[in-house]
């Protein structure tokens, strides 16, 4: 019978880059190899109490050794680029001094061996591991200063294969969880003029960072960020409730994203943080601002938000319920709609010349069937209604140029250990096995019809 109707178009821009990501501390272990330094996160997790199960990443995925593995099922998966970061203390052990020839040669194999298999390296060069060495980790403004330095200098020696850098992971996180909710290293709860303080030193090494990297890649090499905007869906789609979630978006990303993207802190942010604001100094703003040449976001939970003529802001947030739907981590709302006005929000605020989604993927319950696979259907249908909104992005013309799936596989989850599991590869800790879940038969699938399924 022929169709009624023309079928939705699904397809994906031409040359959309799919791609998946890991971090360093997530799955490398290998943690004392090579010369490798301690980092905040060895401390933390190492810390009785702090992660659960008492979960290191000392040996994690194994990637230190298995890196060649890894490559092996991107290369079956299809895709062509792949988001990694590198261990800062495996290249300056205390974080700054003289580099360590064996942490540089481990990133030159593990990108060469991408690029044999036909994958384009994209790197974060900070994702939350620290190196332990650095007095008063980002408390003090001389950290930035370091991971300035850092940047450049990888830049320097990766730029001539690495053509796409990322200067930090997630500002929110490494700044608030770690220093304001203390569940993330280095664990501590600090006053709201030092949290304020630590966020200013957040901004500022991705700021440095960025002029580092400018200075020292080859030309033609491109320097963004990897955030995780808080992302404000409207309520309603009319025009109203969309600019209350415009304003929602830049007003609470005002000391990370909004920073970044206009080299000031907004009033709003300034007459909120009043007495506790941070002590900025002359040129922090400018380098703080330094032009990017794309946006990276890390997209998971939204909130809906509306029009509210009777609050000074002219929004209120809708708070989530206990029985608002979500995934196998209790923060982890469903909401897809985050997909398309997470682009949206970005590209009508700043105009960036690209965006690519640095990271999107769910945990999902991943008991193994009995022919020792996972069938993970809730994970398919998560990632299928957040790739339509992105989709729908895609085809409205927002610059979207690029998706990195998280994860690749099971990996260390942070403060939940190995008890949360983000992969579309089932890994065996006990044997370091790995196995495509259904998820990454179905993203296959995906990035060969390059539409959605
Ligand atoms: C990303 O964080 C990270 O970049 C990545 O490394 C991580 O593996 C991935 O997502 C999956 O989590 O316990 O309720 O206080 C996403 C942001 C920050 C969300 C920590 C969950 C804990 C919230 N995440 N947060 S809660």
């Amino acid at each position: 019978r022929a169709a009624a109707q023309t079928p939705l178009d699904q397809s994906f821009p031409k040359d959309f880059l799919w791609g998946t990501a890991t971090a360093a501390y997530q799955i490398e272990g290998a943690v004392n190899e090579d010369g490798r330094g301690q980092t905040n996160w060895d401390v933390f997790s190492h810390t009785p109490g702090k992660v659960a199960n008492g979960d290191t990443g000392d040996v994690a995925c194994d990637s230190y050794h298995r890196y060649k593995d890894d490559i092996a099922l991107m290369r079956n998966l299809g895709i062509k680029a792949y988001r990694m970061s590198l261990a800062w203390s495996r290249i300056f052990p205390e974080g700054r001094g003289k580099p360590n020839a064996k942490g540089l040669d481990y990133y030159n194999r593990v990108i060469d061996a991408l690029l044999e298999a036909g994958i384009q390296p994209n790197v974060t060069m900070f994702h939350w591991d620290l190196p332990q060495a650095l007095p008063g980790g980002w408390q003090n403004r001389d950290t930035a200063k370091a991971f300035a330095d850092y940047a450049g200098f990888m830049a320097g020696k990766l730029s001539d294969r690495v053509h796409r850098f990322m200067t930090v992971n997630e500002l929110r996180c490494f700044t608030d969880l770690g220093h304001m909710v203390g569940i993330h290293a280095p664990g501590l709860k600090l006053a709201p003029a030092q949290v304020n303080q630590v966020r200013h030193h957040g901004v500022l090494a991705h700021g440095l960072g960025v002029q580092a990297i400018r200075a020292n890649a080859k030309a033609g090499t491109e320097v963004g960020i990897a955030d995780n905007a808080n992302i404000y869906v409207p309520a309603i789609e009319t025009p109203e409730h969309i600019e209350a979630a415009k304003k929602a978006f830049r007003d609470d990303n005002a000391m990370f994203l909004t920073a970044v993207m206009e080299g000031r802190y907004i009033d709003s942010y300034l007459a909120s943080a009043g007495a506790n604001a941070p002590k900025v100094q002359a040129g922090d703003m400018a380098a703080i601002g330094s032009p990017l040449d794309f946006v990276a976001l890390n997209i998971y939970t939204p909130t809906f938000v509306k029009a509210d003529a009777s609050d000074p802001r002219g929004y209120t947030p809708l708070p989530h319920l206990p029985q608002s739907p979500r995934m196998a981590s209790p923060w982890l709302y469903v909401g897809p709609e985050a997909a398309y006005w997470g682009v949206r929000a970005v590209s009508e605020l700043w105009k960036p010349k690209a965006i690519y989604i640095s990271e999107n993927g769910t945990s999902a319950d991943d008991t193994l069937n009995k022919s020792g696979l996972v069938d993970d259907s809730d994970r398919i249908m998560y990632l299928r209604n957040y790739l339509g909104q992105f989709r729908r992005a895609a085809a409205e013309g927002y610059p979207l140029k690029g998706y990195f799936l998280w994860s690749l596989m099971d990996n260390f989850e942070w403060a939940d250990g190995y008890g949360k599991r983000f992969g579309i590869h089932h890994v065996d800790f006990a044997t370091q096995k790995r196995t495509p879940k259904l998820s990454a038969l179905w993203y296959k699938e995906l990035i060969r019809r390059n539409a959605l399924v």
